[in-house]
């Protein structure tokens, strides 16, 4: 988008004026950001609502998801639209810093991790590719808390990213609905935001929707002096929106959270109703060939049941009818296997808060009966198995692959595994239903602008053509035996930890070397994601050094970063312990110069931005068979950072692209972990055998590391050391995969100092990240599970 640097300075200084009464001169970096935001959203409203009409006629697909985990948009929007240079420019002139602007903007952060940060990478690239598609979610007034440390403990504080209001966001008061419960109606408000692609003047869009009552206030309650009770429907009803629910892969089966799901399900069908009617009358018989609903995970799977009493309550059609348009219109995308996470609701409660759907889920189980009993005579297991409603409990993930005509997961092990084991009974059923469709992440974001200095070498070397089609970046491996070009890639890590430094010293008052190793473990907090695991190698490290401080070794810097779910005992003790032993190691001035431990607070989407590009080493450690694909493994990867990692979800796929032998994978297969369980593993082999972990894993307990008293570290030993009626001991084998791994560190040690070998390996990820682009995946989405089209504006 072409806007004169002139035009745009007196749109800043009219905004400035106009929302805040000040001068440019007097104004601060918040509230020159909001008036830069302002004048944005200003330049873009043509192209918006352009792309809107234009999309109308279309077949459109809707992403429905509980998370959307966007980041900031400020710098985002400015490259996709071309206008950031201009920008800088103009702030120099103007004797403003542009990064100060860009820090003033808070994260919108409405999602807990990789499920929600990929739908937001899904729309960077639907609206990129021109594809006529859009997202619908909750506008949740507090999104995921904010985490500090206190005595190494995780304490949460409430995320306030609307206390000002948001400049992206357009309130739509004409597209309100009533969403009607058990117990009552409330409004659903529509707050759009605009998702600008790159290098297009498609400008989709993020329809978010905030809970609102009928009734403002209460006037008898408040003339009898009864204030509190004067607003109680109100804040019931804005309590729907009022948070995000802060579990990442565990179900919560909390009433609020059916409310929310409910919500914003209704709400967006309604909209999408409404939007085909306009074009298309009351011929349903179109419905499917026009619409294609995306489920992110089952969150949003009551749908199917709602389209239903939709269809068939207020638009007359028949059950039978409705049942085929419903089918036609739904894809569901698994994205775990963990049993905790599988979402199952009382019967009590869905009925309680949803009794139309209710009833119109009874009738789906029934129809489901008698295709089972058709299709599997007499095998009342299966048929028990597979039923949706089933010993007073709804099952989602049933009724989200019975209402589709796809079901996908994220990576292909992860497919493999939900074919043949997960949900064996089902693809048995339906084998053409079944497709997987590998996550991707968006270059734009996670390379052009977190890492502008590598970026601008790929584009010196090949072009720009990979910013919209990341295949190209294979026409780098002409580079592999290039010496000068090997060197700048170094150089360019090497700049990017010193900016990770400044910003770990300006933040968290740490001083890091950037001449160590930096090896990163930044996700949620899980015990299956093994940050014990890496711990535990690190106190053995210590360990080592301790006993032996001449020792032959490259000094690492290991930084963490990660969220537990504030109800997650055993993830909280893990980051006590973790900030516990950094403690112990970083104050130690016999180790401290080689060995250094960094727990980033707060880790996020702003926060990643500048730890992907600094990273060395990308520990991607789960128990093989327990992350579906992970995303920050490919992140990593497009930055030039090695993984260590187990052939577990996506990182199969990055080693087979980039060769097994430029990374470094370890430990137990999918088929080896289960080998061990089905012959009983026992912990006490490799507790008992392998140097050093007894002492490792005893100081847990013996008085090494203290959990201040509330017993964590004795239930992390505990789990670890003994069989529960709920587990078996060490059920994420960390100290089976102990050994492998700590070789794997020793190797990593020695090989990071033969500094053109490692550089090649680095340009080999980079050179095969191709496949990892959000672009690919999008572009499979839209062929094989929507059938749509590019419709450029
Ligand atoms: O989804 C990501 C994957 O890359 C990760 O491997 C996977 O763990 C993640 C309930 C989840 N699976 N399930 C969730 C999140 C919130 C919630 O309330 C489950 N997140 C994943 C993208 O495919």
């Amino acid at each position: 988008m072409r806007v004169e640097k002139e035009v745009l300075r007196k749109q800043i200084e009219r905004n400035l004026k106009v929302s805040f009464g000040k001068e440019l001169e007097e104004a601060k970096d918040f509230e020159i950001y909001r008036a830069l935001g302002q004048a944005v959203m200003e330049n873009i409203a043509d192209n918006w609502y352009d792309t809107g009409k234009l999309y109308e006629k279309q077949k459109q697909a809707f992403y429905l998801s509980a998370e959307f985990l966007m980041g900031r948009a400020l710098g985002n929007n400015l490259i996709n639209l071309g206008m950031l240079k201009e920008v800088q420019e103009l702030f120099d002139e103007l004797g403003i810093d542009y990064n100060k602007v860009e820090d003033a903007e808070e994260d919108s952060a409405l999602g807990n991790g990789g499920l929600g940060r990929l739908a937001a990478c899904f729309l960077d690239s639907l609206a990129t590719l021109n594809l006529p598609g859009k997202g619908y979610g909750i506008r949740y007034r507090n999104g995921i808390f904010n985490q500090e440390f206190r005595d190494g403990y995780q304490i949460e504080k409430p995320e306030t990213w609307l206390k000002y209001g948001d400049v992206w966001s357009v309130m739509r008061p004409d597209d309100e609905v009533i969403v009607t419960f058990g117990d009552g109606s409330v409004r659903a408000v529509p707050y759009d935001m605009p998702i600008i692609g790159y290098g297009t003047n498609n400008i989709n869009t993020l329809r978010l929707w905030e809970a609102h009552s009928l009734v403002d206030l209460d006037l008898g309650k408040f003339n009898q002096q009864d204030y509190l009770h004067a607003t109680q429907q109100k804040t019931l009803a804005e309590d729907i929106s009022r948070v995000l629910y802060p579990n990442d892969s565990t179900d919560e089966g909390k009433k609020l959270r059916l409310k929310q799901q409910y919500f914003f399900v209704s709400a967006s069908l309604q909209d999408i109703v409404k939007r085909y009617k306009k074009v298309h009358g009351n011929d349903f018989d179109k419905f499917a060939e026009f619409t294609a609903i995306q489920l992110n995970d089952t969150h949003p799977v009551i749908a199917i049941p709602e389209l239903m009493r939709i269809f068939i309550d207020i638009e007359g059609i028949s059950w039978e009818k409705a049942w085929s348009i419903v089918e036609k219109t739904f894809a569901y995308t698994n994205h775990t296997i963990l049993a905790e996470a599988l979402e199952k609701w009382w019967v009590g409660l869905y009925e309680q808060v949803v009794p139309r759907v209710y009833q119109i889920t009874q009738g789906i189980d029934n129809q489901l009966r008698e295709l089972l009993e058709q299709k599997f005579p007499g095998d009342k297991a299966r048929q028990d198995r597979m039923r949706i409603i089933n010993g007073n409990m709804i099952h989602m993930a049933w009724l989200a692959i019975y209402g589709s005509h796809k079901v996908n997961g994220v990576a292909a092990l992860h497919t493999e595994i939900l074919k043949n084991k997960e949900l064996k009974d089902w693809y048995e059923l339906y084998p053409e239903k079944f497709l997987n469709k590998t996550n991707g992440i968006t270059q734009r974001r996670w390379l052009l602008q977190s890492n502008p200095q590598l970026a601008s070498l790929i584009t010196e070397l090949i072009g720009d053509a990979w910013i919209t089609d990341l295949s190209e970046l294979k026409k780098l491996e002409a580079y592999l035996d290039d010496e000068k070009v090997l060197k700048r890639i170094l150089d360019i890590k090497h700049e990017k930890k010193v900016e990770l430094a400044e910003f770990l010293k300006r933040t968290q008052g740490i001083e890091i070397n950037p001449d160590s190793i930096f090896d990163v473990q930044i996700k949620r907090l899980h015990e299956y994601k093994r940050q014990l695991l890496n711990i535990f190698q690190i106190i053995g490290l210590y360990n080592k050094l301790k006993l032996n401080p001449s020792m032959n070794f490259t000094p690492v810097t290991y930084i963490f970063g990660a969220k537990a779910a504030p109800g997650y005992f055993v993830a909280k003790g893990i980051i006590r312990l973790i900030n516990e032993v950094a403690q112990m190691i970083n104050k130690d001035p016999d180790v401290n110069s080689k060995l250094k431990v960094v727990f980033v607070e707060n880790y996020r989407v702003s926060v990643a931005q500048k730890l992907f590009p600094a990273a060395d080493i990308s520990e991607q450690i789960s128990t093989a068979g327990k992350e579906a694909s992970g995303t920050g493994n490919m992140k990593f990867m497009l930055n030039g950072a090695l993984t260590l990692g187990t052939m577990d979800g996506a990182n199969v796929e990055i080693v087979e692209e980039a060769g097994k032998e430029n990374n470094y994978i370890f430990g137990l297969t999918v088929k080896e972990v289960e080998e061990m369980r089905a012959n009983g593993y026992d912990p006490h082999v490799p507790y008992n055998c392998v140097e050093g972990l007894k002492k490792i894993v005893d100081s847990l307990v013996d008085g090494t590391f203290s959990d201040l008293g509330n017993g964590v570290y004795g239930t992390i030993h505990r789990s670890l050391m003994e069989n529960a009626p709920w587990h078996q001991a060490d059920q994420y084998f960390v100290l089976e995969d102990y050994e492998a791994y700590r070789r794997t560190q020793q190797l990593i040690n020695k090989e990071y100092t033969f500094r053109m070998d490692w550089a090649r390996k680095q340009l080999k990820n980079i050179a095969n990240a191709g496949k990892f682009s959000s672009d690919r995946t999008i572009k499979e989405y839209a062929e094989e599970i929507w059938n749509i089209t590019p419709v450029k504006l």
